[in-house]
């Protein structure tokens, strides 16, 4: 029989999350458990996303995985998790459900061909696009459904919210095991049509301190972190989602430089410290701050996550102005181009 020598596949895409409370800290390395929950807006799929493919074939003798085209170590840790999630999730689906059911397919090996269509490891949650996608394709070749935002967690925290769209919140949990701890979808992506999301893009350069490492140092150095997860984050959790419930841009905007800003005072708390904001991250900061107060209102909001790319949120009635001003005060010219590369890369509609 010539056809169980093909290969099965399928292909799937998962969009980059850009949060607006931030997730800083585990209090669990290996189940990734954080100290805070976060909060994220989903972008749209034909905007900063990766691309997964995956292939089971009997004729294959080893799992393997390329990433933008080139192989890497299949035995992380991150990954053997997801594998293994996904597997025992497709074996518990099969045996519940049909005993006879041919359960040959799991025993067979995986290639995974993974790529984004932006800069990886610049603090563009690539992580986050990555490891949902990769859940979510395995899920799908598997014939696996259901909760699977607990098994992204687990290949990289920030990844189990790309697993729905629009506004999502990832619930910290109380549980030792991780089981309740899991993104909920607070809006769907039809639910503030105005909302806009441009990314300007400072840097292309992969980051010095990686988040995993960095937030592992935050949680054993910086007292704020300790601060922020216990007394400020689950107060902003509940003014965000009400913020956005009401679609209430300004007092959205206003907690998401606040929350941009302390996770950036955190890194800085830390020892040793850690910067991912450089002088352009702060000039844009300034920016936005002056074009608010020209205003005497706020329209546009800033914020950074482990690297110097700003993230702008605004509306739609005050993108293209705010364009034109970034355009104004960081001419393409300067920095070599590398400023605002094909600005604006990235919207929510
Ligand atoms: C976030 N970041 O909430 C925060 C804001 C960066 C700053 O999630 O170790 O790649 O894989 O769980 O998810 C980046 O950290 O870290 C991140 P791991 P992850 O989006």
């Amino acid at each position: 029989d010539d056809s169980s020598h093909k290969p099965t596949m399928v292909t799937c895409t998962a969009p980059v999350n850009i949060a607006v409370i931030k997730y800083w800290g585990k209090r669990d390395k290996d189940l990734i458990l954080p100290v805070n929950s976060s909060l994220s807006v989903t972008l749209h799929q034909d905007q900063l996303k990766t691309t997964t493919t995956v292939a089971y074939c009997r004729d294959f003798e080893e799992d393997r995985i390329w990433l933008n085209g080139k192989e890497e170590d299949i035995n992380q840790p991150r990954l053997q998790s997801c594998l293994r999630e996904i597997r025992r999730l497709a074996r518990k689906r099969r045996s519940n459900k049909d005993s006879t059911s041919d359960m040959s397919a799991l025993s067979y090996k995986v290639h995974i061909c993974s790529s984004n269509n932006f800069p990886t490891a610049a603090g563009l949650a690539s992580s986050a696009a990555g490891y949902a996608c990769l859940v979510y394709t395995l899920a799908r070749l598997f014939g696996v459904e259901g909760e699977l935002s607990c098994v992204a967690r687990q290949g990289s925290g920030s990844a189990c919210r790309s697993m729905y769209g629009g506004f999502v919140q990832w619930k910290m949990g109380e549980k030792d095991d991780g089981k309740d701890s899991l993104a909920e979808q607070v809006e769907t992506e039809t639910h503030w049509p105005e909302l806009r999301v441009l990314v300007l893009v400072v840097s292309a350069e992969r980051k010095p301190v990686g988040s995993t490492s960095g937030m592992q140092t935050s949680v054993e150095t910086s007292k704020l972190l300790k601060y922020r997860a216990d007394s400020v984050v689950p107060g902003r959790m509940d003014e965000m989602i009400s913020a956005i419930k009401r679609k209430d841009f300004a007092a959205f905007a206003e907690l998401t430089m606040k929350d941009s800003n302390q996770f950036h005072a955190t890194c800085l708390d830390t020892y040793p410290p850690i910067f991912y904001l450089n002088d352009v991250s702060r000039r844009v900061i300034n920016l936005v701050h002056r074009y608010n107060s020209h205003y005497g209102e706020t329209r546009v909001a800033y914020t950074f996550d482990a690297g110097p790319n700003a993230v702008i949120y605004t509306l739609q009635d005050h993108a293209s102005e705010f364009v034109q001003v970034v355009r104004h005060f960081f001419p393409a010219e300067t920095n070599g181009g590398q400023f605002l590369k094909g600005l604006p890369v990235a919207s929510t509609t």
